[in-house]
């Protein structure tokens, strides 16, 4: 399979540049509009980036028309001789290269989609299953060979993906070190500065040297209140010095999966301060064995959404689909690095399908 990208100033013009390289059987993977590079580009017209993918098995089918050569009228009949022996070695080479493009057809018959995904470090068992999916459409029920598109609309139906809840109350949880508090600061700073609503820090970390600290200048730095509950006995105590705030961000200890103990404790603190949203924060550097437990694990949690971080320490981004692959709930931002409040982006289906199966890095 091939996937490129193209850059274009309508759609128009984007499809004719995939026609003319790609052939009429490519198919649009996704498309967004784009700023132009460089400081320029912010006064700059948006351009269109258009992700489009073909089967390479289909373009080989195109055999490349002959061109047609001027008709020689007198020629001699030495020349004659000399044309039909080229004309018989072209024809053992045509019948030669199209023995060749079988054989190698059949050798590929399962690479395609499946490797790309298969090198984007999409797990085995999550690629079987979306194999198995797509051919239990309706439309491709019965076909003998499934087509890559089948796959890449299994792929779209699969993403999930929903703006962050506007209930007051929201808690961050999740695996130790995946940019939970950074990932707070970004979103309190984002809605403080584009809402003009008053906006108030929690933290029930209480385990790690530095973490209320972590917090606590982030806090400062932004001018908002804060509060630090130690037990679960404080918890109503800071919803009220907090109550003139129209949002809260509640950042919780890093859990391990492996602690049962630490997952029931934060379960009480969760019960006791009902949140409106859970969000469950998931490092994109998680290996895929660890992934599945921690999906697990925090499904005690009852989360709603999740936020991927980390996206500036892979160059594969399969794990978008490993993810959410095997939960329900929806992505709601994607974290793209350690600046704070920059670098974090609403999660759009566009974007994680263009990500997962573009060309593009973060
Ligand atoms: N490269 C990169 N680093 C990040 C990102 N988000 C957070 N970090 C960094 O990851 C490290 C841990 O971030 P924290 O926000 O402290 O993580 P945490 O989940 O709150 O950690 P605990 O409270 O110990 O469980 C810090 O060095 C952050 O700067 C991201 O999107 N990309
Ligand atoms: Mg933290």
């Amino acid at each position: 399979m091939i996937i490129k990208k193209y850059v274009a100033d309508t759609m128009n013009e984007a499809l004719n540049l995939i026609r003319y390289e790609l052939g009429p059987e490519a198919v649009i993977v996704s498309k967004r509009s784009i700023r132009q590079k460089g400081v320029m580009g912010l006064f700059l017209p948006k351009k269109l980036e258009v992700t489009a993918a073909i089967d390479e098995s289909s373009k080989e089918d195109e055999i490349p028309e002959e061109e047609t050569r001027p008709f020689a009228e007198e020629l001699s009949k030495a020349e004659i001789e000399q044309e039909i022996s080229e004309v018989k070695v072209m024809l053992q080479q045509l019948v030669e290269n199209k023995e060749e493009s079988k054989s190698n057809k059949k050798n590929r018959k399962n690479h395609g989609i499946k490797r790309i995904l298969s090198e984007r470090d999409v797990s085995e068992e999550v690629i079987e299953d979306l194999v198995n999916k797509a051919k239990e459409k309706d439309k491709y029920k019965g076909s003998s060979r499934l087509p890559d598109k089948a796959v890449i609309e299994e792929i779209e139906d699969r993403i999930n993906v929903e703006k962050l809840g506007e209930g007051r109350l929201m808690a961050f949880v999740g695996p130790t070190g995946v940019g939970k508090t950074t990932t707070i600061a970004k979103l309190a700073a984002l809605k403080a500065l584009s809402s003009g609503k008053k906006v108030g820090l929690i933290t029930i970390d209480t385990y790690r040297i530095g973490a209320v600290e972590q917090l606590r200048i982030y806090a400062d730095i932004l001018g908002l209140p804060f509060e630090v509950i130690n037990h679960t006995r404080d918890v109503e105590k800071s919803i009220k010095n907090l109550s003139g705030c129209d949002y809260i961000y509640i950042d919780t200890t890093g859990r391990s999966v492996k602690n049962l103990m630490q997952l029931s404790e934060l379960r009480m603190y969760l019960d006791k301060l009902k949140p409106d949203s859970i969000t469950l924060v998931v490092s994109m550097t998680t290996k895929y064995n660890d992934l599945l437990k921690i999906l697990d694990g925090f499904s005690a949690m009852n989360y709603d959404n999740i936020i991927l971080t980390k996206f500036d320490e892979t160059t594969t981004y399969g794990s978008i689909l490993n993810v959410i692959s095997n939960t329900k709930a929806p992505v709601s931002y994607i974290a793209i690095g350690q600046n704070v409040p920059d670098d974090i982006e609403e999660a759009t289906k566009e974007k994680l399908l263009d990500l997962i199966l573009g060309e593009g890095a973060m």
